[in-house]
């Protein structure tokens, strides 16, 4: 659905998308971004970091190891499963131990959406059994004439945040620019009952640029660029943390109405990204032995797509290549002065080459639509260290410098109405290739369960066979959704022990080598509803449930228990206030050997206020809460090594925008 949720955004008003958020499959999501103000009044804290926001939605759900650089899961599925990508571009971290998931290199200013599609519903977006997660920058504007800006604050009290953003906008029938910049400061955070957590830190800085020239009425180029440093990030969960974690993010498009006037919105991008990530061990107590791990990861890529109408068809085509380089090492510094320091490639400059192509057709039946998706993609993996190449053939002699394999995607739903119901059904499958850890990983440590795990050349392509469902019924003042998925995935790729392997790491529990399992089985139920008691008042709630086993019966790691969420919000005469609930129950089914301990049940109360205010043609928006408002002490089943999430936080921003 990721075609449609691109085709909503296109065509018509945020607003409209926003209270059509239970249409059609409720697998699929938007979620709008503060950057425009009129959804300021919608959000709780406007300035809030993106991974809150991530946080917010139905079917994301956040992997903590600190307060920053949260990463997504969805479906009970994280990183290697999903596409995560800015604006359709290909990004991928820079640390071996997944402290920089890609929504960590943008800022929620930056963003106009988020546009998330459950399982193959994202394959537009490239190889994923998951789904899909494309962050959406502000979008083209030559509407706003002259010049525009906004200027916001926010300071949140449980650990002394700062932010501070600026924005400038000039606008032009032919051409526009917007330029951004952030600032974030955040000290360690308390948990409830005042528990400082500590090396829970982090400063973040981030500057956006976005400009287009129309060459004519139908034809336009662009060109974005994102710079975003984080740096002094503690992660409490790890036992160590990140002097650096940099990207630059760069791209420039073209666009035009029409091509060889069958197709239509052609769209041609091509970008280029780099990141640089440096952990740090220097401020950790303890250390028994300091180590240098620097990463970095760049990639090229490029796409092109276009629409096509005929009857009731509605096609889309999008054609995608990328190549990928990934290098990371690790430098271990022996206590005695004497020892030689041991250094090892941890990512053995791994080059990733793929090309896909996606196409699409949505056949409609008057209310109802048939919509088929597929991608055939090409995909290759290739050693260029000869040392990193050496060290992995101690565990695989007769492994092969290149690894080439043929990834394929293929979707049905069926959408029907029948009165107020809306009825949909999907079978899909899909593939995707080991990640660069789980391929060529080379002694990576995961502080989780204690083991340091080694990639495996050899592994099949996984595979998911996927059964989608929802029904929802719709009347205007009364929406229920439910909506639920399973998936099958064969050559499952998980962690297994290695008892003839000893760890390198020191007082490891052992090593675990990547393999595939015969099959996992995951399974996804979500109730969604909402009500408006009158045009102020409304309700919404939510409570979802999560499955996920291997083919012997045991528990996968991460996935969530029941889980839920309520709120009621009012708005008038520009004035908002909003009160919510979230919960989830005993996280019970959880998984010992992957270094779960499982989670105590919690629930917690927010509430927030907000009012906007008019000053000759400019704009004060001020917006004020509670968060954790009892000050619960609380483990989610989602935070690394149990850290405690955040205590009673209040948190104010004010935001004022000049036309
Ligand atoms: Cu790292």
């Amino acid at each position: 659905m990721m075609g449609l949720a691109i085709l909503i955004s296109m065509t018509v008003t945020a607003q409209q998308v926003e209270e059509d958020s239970l249409q059609s499959v409720n697998l699929n999501e938007v979620i709008l971004v503060s950057s425009n103000r009129l959804n300021h009044q919608k959000t709780e804290k406007p300035l809030a970091g993106l991974d809150a926001f991530l946080e917010s939605s139905r079917n994301v759900s956040m992997v903590k190891r600190g307060a920053y650089a949260w990463e997504p899961a969805m479906n009970g599925m994280a990183s290697e499963r999903l596409s995560v990508t800015i604006d359709g571009m290909q990004i991928f971290g820079a640390c071996t131990d997944k402290m920089d998931p890609i929504t960590s290199y943008v800022d929620v200013s930056n963003l106009d959406e988020i546009q998330i599609a459950s399982g193959q519903e994202g394959a537009a977006y490239g190889n994923s059994i998951g789904g899909a997660i494309n962050l959406k920058t502000n979008a083209a504007n030559y509407v706003k004439k002259g010049w525009s800006g906004t200027l916001g604050s926010s300071y949140e009290s449980n650990n002394n945040l700062k932010v501070a953003n600026g924005k400038v906008n000039y606008g032009s029938e032919r051409f526009f620019i917007n330029l951004q910049g952030l600032y974030r400061k955040a000290y360690e955070y308390a948990a409830g009952n005042n528990e400082k957590v500590q090396f829970s830190q982090y400063e973040k800085y981030n500057a956006f640029l976005n400009s287009g020239y129309k060459l004519s009425d139908s034809k336009q180029i662009g060109l974005s660029f994102i710079y975003d440093e984080a740096v002094d990030v503690g992660y409490p969960a790890l036992p160590m943390d990140v002097s650096l974690a940099r990207a630059f993010i760069g791209s420039v498009n073209y666009s035009q109405d029409s091509l060889f006037n069958r197709l239509d919105t052609w769209e041609s991008k091509i970008y280029y990204n780099n990141i640089t990530h440096v952990m740090d061990d220097t401020t950790r107590p303890d250390v028994l032995i300091h180590m240098d791990m620097p990463g970095e990861s760049e990639t090229f890529g490029a796409y092109s797509q276009a629409y096509l109408k005929s009857g009731a068809n509605r096609f889309f085509f999008k054609l995608d290549g990328y190549h990928n380089r990934s290098y990371a090492e690790m430098t271990m510094y022996p206590p005695n002065p004497g020892e030689e320091p041991m250094f090892m490639l941890t990512w053995p400059d791994v080059h990733t080459y793929n090309v896909g192509l996606y196409a699409e057709d949505k056949i409609s039946f008057g209310m109802d639509f048939l919509k088929l998706g597929m991608r055939l993609g090409y995909h290759k993996n290739s050693v260029a260290s000869n040392f990193g190449y050496n060290s992995l053939k101690i565990f695989y002699p007769e492994m092969e410098r290149e690894n080439s394999r043929i990834l394929k995607s293929f979707s049905a739903i069926y959408h029907k109405m029948l009165g107020d119901f809306h009825i949909e059904g999907g079978l899909s499958y899909g593939e995707r290739a080991p990640s660069v850890s789980e391929g060529y990983g080379f002694y990576l440590f995961n502080s989780f369960d204690g083991f340091d795990y080694i990639g495996n050349p050899n592994l099949s392509t996984e595979a998911s066979n996927e059964v989608n469902v929802s029904v929802s019924y719709k009347r205007p003042l009364f929406e229920v959704a439910l909506a639920g998925n399973f998936f099958h995935i064969s050559d499952y790729i998980i962690g297994k022990t290695n008892s003839e392997l000893s760890p390198m790491t020191l007082g490891g529990a052992g090593v675990k080598v990547y393999e595939n399992l015969d099959y996992a089985r995951l399974m996804n139920v979500s109730l969604n509803g909402n009500y408006s008691f009158s045009s102020s008042l409304s309700w919404s709630g939510n409570i979802s449930y999560h499955y996920g086993k291997d083919n012997d019966g045991n528990n996968l790691p991460l996935i969530a228990p029941i889980s839920y969420r309520s709120a009621l919000n009012y708005f008038k005469n520009q004035y908002s206030a909003s009160i919510n609930i979230q919960g989830a129950g005993k996280h019970s089914e959880f998984s010992s050997y992957y270094g779960e301990t499982g989670a105590a049940a919690y629930l917690l109360l927010n509430a927030a206020v907000g009012k906007r205010f008019f000053i000759d043609d400019d704009d004060l928006y001020v917006k004020a809460g509670v968060e954790n408002i009892f000050d619960t002490y609380y483990v989610s089943y989602a935070d690394w090594n149990n850290i405690p999430r955040m205590g009673r936080n209040i948190h104010v921003t004010v935001s004022y925008s000049f036309n």
